[in-house]
């Protein structure tokens, strides 16, 4: 990678484009996830003739789940997960396949929208808002919340193992790719992390569960200080990892580059974290479209209730500098994907939201 490319001036000049880039390719994973239909397509079956009128009503009642998804994953949002994806794969591919790259990162946002959906629900973090719109179970109940998480989660997966491709090393790419997200979003992810989240901030749920937390001081420093990283590591670095990770799967890297990437990706995922709460702490509801300062009320354990602000834009900005170290460090095939990597790490620090 050519050292002038990081210039000062070249910096400037990428953050100009940068903004109208993300935006570009936020559209382009809307259309992409636009053409996607979950609704049902079997013919209603109708018993005899005085069950004929009620056809119209069962196509509606078998459309509700796949109405309360496209409500969910085409609400906004800013799609982040998949334009790392697709940059990723881009940065190495030799000959970029499209119906690969389209299908990951939509399953990426499926997934996405799954854990969402299901945070939001009111024995999880209990927001009314998400993406400046009702949660779905607002709008949906909470039965049809907990099934539309469900089914996003499992149709992302049918999405990834749904690829033809005549290239053994293709499926190959395919096969680590899928088996790294599943991982990074199970038990000893994503789904981790969240649980250690509740068990933390919802006391009566932590005693429940462990001796620890019942015979100590639940809210201990010490305790949270150790738990913070795994929390943070599982609930939001992991499926950022996984995201990448994926992208450079597909387009077949070694493992010495999929290690590089696995490490940018923690630090991105610390950095979009830390920014999160200290956004929970200085931004409104009108800004976040969703509810702010409630980790505070809720107890939550972050970096900010641990040290303070300051502390916290502290580690930010080393984390955000770590990973922009990395990145220079990577192999690319594709000096654009390279660059944009870089200014999505500052743009990590920075979001509005
Ligand atoms: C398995 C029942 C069950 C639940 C899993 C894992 C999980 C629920 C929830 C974790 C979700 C969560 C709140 C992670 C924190 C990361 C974070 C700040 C997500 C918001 O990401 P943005 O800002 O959202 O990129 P948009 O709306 O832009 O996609």
């Amino acid at each position: 990678m050519d050292k002038e490319s990081f210039s000062s001036e070249s910096v400037d000049l990428r953050r100009e484009n940068f903004k109208k880039l993300l935006e570009d390719e936020k559209n382009m994973i809307d259309k992409w996830l636009e053409e996607l239909d979950f609704s049902s397509d079997k013919p209603v079956f109708v018993l005899d003739e005085e069950h004929e009128d009620k056809s119209y009503e069962a196509e509606l009642i078998k459309d509700v789940l796949s109405d309360a998804m496209s409500y969910s994953y085409l609400s906004g949002g800013k799609k982040l997960r998949a334009i790392l994806l697709y940059e990723c794969y881009m940065m190495f591919a030799k000959r970029p396949h499209e119906e690969l790259v389209k299908k990951f990162a939509s399953a990426i946002e499926l997934i996405q929208t799954y854990s969402l959906v299901h945070d939001d629900l009111p024995e999880m973090d209990n927001d009314e808002y998400r993406r400046g719109k009702k949660s779905t179970h607002v709008e949906f109940g909470q039965a049809m919340a907990v099934l539309t998480g469900d089914a996003l989660l499992t149709e992302a997966f049918t999405l990834m193992s749904d690829i033809d491709s005549e290239d053994v090393n293709e499926y190959k790419g395919m096969l680590n790719a899928i088996n790294y997200v599943a991982k990074s979003i199970g038990a000893k992810g994503m789904v981790l992390g969240q649980a250690i989240d509740i068990l933390l901030s919802k006391e009566e749920e932590g005693k429940r569960h462990t001796e620890v937390l019942r015979s100590n001081e639940m809210f201990e420093l010490s305790l949270r200080e150790e738990l913070w990283e795994d929390l943070v590591v599982g609930k939001t670095c992991k499926l950022i990892e996984a995201s990448l990770v994926a992208g450079a799967m597909l387009a077949g890297v070694n493992n010495e580059v999929i290690e590089l990437v696995e490490e940018i990706g923690f630090y991105l995922g610390l950095a979009f974290q830390i920014r999160d709460d200290i956004l929970d702490e200085i931004s409104t509801f009108e800004e976040m479209g969703k509810e702010t300062g409630k980790d505070e009320d809720a107890n939550k354990v972050t970096l900010i209730s641990m040290y303070g602000i300051d502390r916290a834009e502290e580690v930010l900005s080393e984390c955000v500098d770590k990973a922009k170290a990395l990145i220079q460090m990577l192999p690319a095939r594709r000096e654009e994907s390279l660059l944009f990597l870089f200014d999505v790490a500052d743009y990590f620090a920075t979001r509005g939201k």
